[in-house]
């Protein structure tokens, strides 16, 4: 389990995000935001693979993302070979949005 502090909405208040294994697999991220006096979730994420999740600008804008990874179930592989996709999210004002890795230009993907 890790926990770290950022500002991940960009109103200039962190949040803290903790993720944790989920099942075998699984990883899973929740974000909790300070408001009106205490925490409450504003985000909760779950992918089925053990990467975890990764906070950065990985598009070069100045705001945030969320990047995991999923497996691609579409290939009909079984899990061990079965091919992964990176997922990019974004909070969108009110919630984490996804956001296609093809629609921005990724630094390091
Ligand atoms: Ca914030
Ligand atoms: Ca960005």
């Amino acid at each position: 389990m890790g926990v770290e502090y950022v500002d991940i909405d960009g109103d200039g208040r962190k949040e803290m995000l903790v993720q944790y294994p989920a099942g075998a697999h699984g990883s899973q991220l929740r974000i909790f935001a300070w408001r009106q006096s205490e925490f409450s979730e504003i985000g909760h994420l779950g992918v089925g693979t053990p990467v975890g999740f990764d906070i950065g600008d990985f598009d070069g804008d100045g705001k945030l993302e969320i990047r995991t990874e999923e497996t691609d179930w579409s290939a009909g592989l079984p899990y061990v070979t079965a091919p992964r996709i990176t997922l990019l999210y974004r909070w969108n004002g009110s919630a984490f949005e996804e956001v296609s890795p093809k629609k921005l230009d990724l630094k390091d993907a």
